[in-house]
């Protein structure tokens, strides 16, 4: 192909993927295999990594996220992000109700209120430009790359509209969101306590690549800048936003009169808990923007618009037993099995207590009547006991002394609300190492659910993951529901991971705190699982991603005989320790730190960022002794001056250019 090909070709695959991108994600209609979809992707990443002049910020190879940055710019809402005002019961909709009449007639919509974060998206003729975060509603922070990798966010809209503003809430799914966790758990993270705090967590992310790993979604819900085209209502604007490629807001009803609108968000809070995430709340607002103009705004939100607040909902029931449950990391932590309850939508049997400091301090007994409730949150918790109901018959609860799954001395950390198991070879420990060790982020290793692992320890054929790699065909073959072809796949599949990159085999090992972002990192600098062993933790602190928690968490697995002896029989078993591919994408900025200053005429801020990226280099916002380059355009100020005075390199646009052909 000559270039004019290339660039065509380029063009054409980029236009294909953003199609059926939207079509999987936003219409949930797919046309191709995801296997199709992903050759496509392969072939456009190869094209652009191999042309790199054909580099675009849209590209939907973007996504995966870029550098990691220092810190977010501010960006000024020229049209301010308002705030809903509150109602909490159906009287205050009514009272909402005659104000809007007395200005005049109107039609309602009804929306769910997704609890997760406000943000606004920005389109030059029809390119994403900018997303940024609420902040106080006037002045928020630039995500934009985090933003980037949110799959239902088109980078390009299917019509070159001169500007559009938009807003939208960005949430975490609840299924994501107990993945991340249940990820979180296995590396000895700690958890977050639900979706909207994972979310924001996700969307604040220096490291963009963390943020496109989180899986996170949006719905947008309103037009707040439009350019070049006109709509009347809400409903004749989420429909354009449909049709340029968002993913809008549920509803395109309207309704005559508040009476009909309570009932449909009547019928939003009963189906809550069927919702795939989770809503605080309905939103109804006026449909007609000529209304909203006459209807202003206070000074924090505008009239137009309430958002009833659903209850915290909360049930009577009763502790029928506590047990505890032992996490991998041999933690273990009270549950209350209760009376089945519907709440928020589902059946509830279990609901979290905590720790043993929590049921002391609410004096919580077995066969007590408690209140449980469940807000944002998954789990429900017990908040209360109702003491009248007490008859006697309740019975205190002790953590037990030996771990229920292994019988091991269970000990109470220093300082920490935690119980612990101390028993090396606890079952309940070794299946979940287990689980992580074959797991997808790990090793890989498919047809080896959990129900496969139980049978394989139930029937002794292995104690740990390292026994995997001894197994014989006949003995899996015969195991329940397993047979000759699944055994000879698992086989292959363990054959096929004894040559995973090293990054795979340290994130296996489960180390506590270290995930597989960490894993990458000391694959790449340590090259091998030897060297690793004998890494220094003072050493290990030196590594810019390994924190000091981490480089204590290494050294302590490794000083552990039963942990080397573990990874000898993973060797013996052929297990690749030093496979780290050497990166073939010029990485030229390594280590380098950019600053860019003043009007650029050649590049947009964000494409020279971009660039810098791509080749591996790092952006700031401000100058330092650390800096490497200073780009600096026209009227470049006070950066200009500062990097003068540290003796910073300044760059010109012409010379960046030449760093970068
Ligand atoms: C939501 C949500 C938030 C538009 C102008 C004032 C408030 N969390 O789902 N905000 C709004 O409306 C904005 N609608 C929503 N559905």
């Amino acid at each position: 192909m000559n270039k004019n090909e290339i660039k065509a070709r380029i063009e054409f695959l980029r236009n294909e993927l953003e199609y059926h991108s939207r079509k999987y994600y936003v219409e949930d209609a797919p046309e191709i295999s995801d296997f199709e979809y992903d050759k496509m992707l392969r072939e456009l990443e190869i094209l652009e990594a191999e042309n790199p002049e054909f580099y675009s910020p849209l590209s939907p190879t973007a996504r995966v996220g870029g550098a990691a940055i220092e810190g977010f710019s501010e960006v000024y809402h020229s049209v301010k992000m308002e705030s809903l005002q509150d109602a909490f019961s159906f009287d205050e909709l009514r009272d909402f109700d005659k104000r809007v009449k007395a200005v005049g007639e109107c039609t309602y919509v009804t929306e769910h209120k997704i609890d997760g974060l406000s943000v606004s998206l920005e389109y030059r003729n029809g390119e994403f430009v900018r997303g940024s975060t609420r902040g106080d509603g006037v002045v928020g922070e630039d995500v934009s790359e985090n933003i980037k990798t949110i799959a239902t966010v088109p980078l390009r809209l299917t019509e070159p509209i001169d500007f559009l503003e938009v807003r939208g809430e960005v949430y975490m799914p609840r299924a994501s969101f107990i993945t991340l966790n249940e990820q979180r758990e296995e590396a000895g993270e700690p958890l977050f306590a639900n979706p909207r705090n994972a979310a924001a967590g996700s969307l604040r992310q220096l490291d963009p690549k963390i943020a496109a790993e989180r899986k996170l979604d949006i719905f947008v819900f309103n037009i707040q800048q439009l350019e070049g085209a006109k709509v009347k209502t809400h409903i004749e604007g989420l429909k354009l936003l449909k049709r340029l490629g968002f993913k809008t807001i549920l509803n395109e009803k309207s309704f005559n009169s508040i009476d009909e609108a309570i009932s449909e968000i009547e019928s939003i809070g009963e189906n809550r808990g069927e919702l795939p995430f989770d809503i605080d709340g309905s939103v109804i607002k006026v449909n007609e923007l000529s209304m909203r103009e006459l209807l202003g705004s206070t000074s924090k939100y505008p009239k137009w618009a309430i958002a009833y607040k659903f209850p915290a909902e909360r049930k009577e029931t009763k502790i029928e037993k506590i047990a505890v449950q032992v996490g991998r990391t041999g933690v273990i932590t009270p549950l209350a099995y209760l009376e089945p309850v519907r709440i928020a939508g589902s059946t509830v049997s279990r609901a979290t207590l905590h720790n043993y400091d929590y049921i002391v301090e609410k004096d919580i007994k077995i066969g007590d009547t408690v209140i449980i409730e469940k807000a944002g949150d998954i789990i429900p918790a017990v908040v209360e006991v109702v003491k009248d109901k007490r008859d006697g018959s309740e019975i205190s609860f002790q953590m037990p002394e030996a771990c229920p799954e292994c019988g091991a001395e269970v000990v109470r950390l220093d300082g920490e609300a935690a119980y612990k198991c101390t028993g090396i070879s606890c079952p309940a420990q070794r299946k979940r190492n287990i689980i992580h060790f074959v797991s997808k982020g790990a090793m890989d290793i498919d047809g080896l659910g959990p129900a496969v692992i139980e049978q394989l320890l139930e029937n002794k054929l292995i104690e740990s993951a390292a026994d995997l790699y001894f197994l014989e065909k006949d003995k899996i073959a015969a195991l329940e529901k397993m047979g000759e072809k699944s055994a000879e796949n698992l086989l292959n599949a363990l054959e096929k991971s004894k040559q995973n990159e090293l990054s795979r085999v340290i994130t296996a090992l489960g180390i506590r705190h270290i995930g597989e972002k960490a894993a990458k990192v000391l694959a790449e600098r340590y090259k091998s699982m030897d060297a690793l062993i004998t890494a220094e933790e003072s050493e290990l602190t030196q590594i810019d991603e390994i924190g000091p928690i981490m480089a204590k968490s290494i050294t302590e697995f490794f000083s552990s005989e039963q942990n080397l002896s573990f990874i000898e029989r993973l060797k013996l078993a052929g297990v690749s320790m030093d496979n780290v591919p050497e990166s073939s994408l010029d990485k030229r900025f390594e280590g380098t730190t950019f600053v860019l200053t003043g009007t650029l005429e050649r590049y947009t801020r964000s494409e020279a960022s971009a660039i810098i990226e791509q080749f591996g280099g790092k952006t700031s916002s401000s100058v330092s002794k650390k800096t490497s380059y200073v780009l600096a355009g026209k009227e470049a100020g006070s950066k200009l001056d500062k990097a003068n005075s540290l003796g910073v390199t300044v760059i010109s646009e012409a010379e960046f250019e030449e760093m970068t052909k």
